[in-house]
């Protein structure tokens, strides 16, 4: 018999944070942050990654200030829809509103995967990542896809994320966090910094 506190399903669950604009009290980005990394943890389970802070252009270039972004890993057996939940909710004590498409925020946080699971599907996951770019800015998927659509393609998500899961393999494109991350081209690269 398995003992009780066996946790089948645990893998990582790999999560991309940015903020932009001042949160909660006026907190400044890099702040709320910090605060989000201690909330990740007490809420969805074991915290057992959490990169340093980088200091990113806004993509699109000029839509809002300079973001600063990190990226989190958690062990967690919860499904993925209940980690998007959770996500929202700390987002929303974050006063987070969702309003406009790549708008400027007080937190997001993405789920960028969870282990090596597709959702929903194999085709839906294709159809979304290969979406060409005039359509990526005016429509949304309304199901969750993993791994993020966009993963591959966006330094400010890469470059934390090499920081606590290098050798994370995507499971359609088969390339590791630090293999999509050389493969940018530099100018996907060019202005991050990483904050001291
Ligand atoms: N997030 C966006 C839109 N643009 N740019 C940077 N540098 N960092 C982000 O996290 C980011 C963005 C939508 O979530
Ligand atoms: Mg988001
Ligand atoms: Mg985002």
């Amino acid at each position: 018999m398995q003992a009780r506190n066996v946790r089948l399903s645990e893998r990582i669950i790999l999560l991309a944070l940015g903020a932009n604009l001042p949160g909660k009290d006026d907190a400044p980005p890099d702040k709320t942050l910090c605060l989000a990394f201690d909330l990740l943890g007490e809420s969805l389970g074991r915290l057992t990654g959490k990169s340093a802070l980088f200091r990113t252009p806004c993509f699109p270039a000029g839509a809002g200030p300079d973001y600063v972004n990190a990226a989190a890993a958690v062990m967690s057996d919860r499904p993925a829809g209940e980690i998007l939940g959770i996500l929202h909710e700390i987002e929303a004590a974050f006063d987070r509103r969702r309003e406009q498409r790549w708008g400027m925020r007080t937190l997001d946080i993405d789920l960028v995967a969870a282990g090596s699971e597709i959702h929903p599907d194999r085709q839906t996951q294709d159809h979304w990542r290969m979406l060409p770019v005039e359509a990526q800015m005016t429509t949304t998927p309304d199901d969750l896809i993993l791994p993020h659509p966009r993963l591959q393609d966006r330094g400010f998500v890469l470059v934390p994320l090499a920081e606590v899961a290098p050798d994370w393999r995507h499971p359609i494109l088969g390339q590791t966090v630090d293999e999509m991350r050389d493969a940018l081209p530099s100018e996907h690269l060019s202005g991050i910094e990483r904050l001291p």
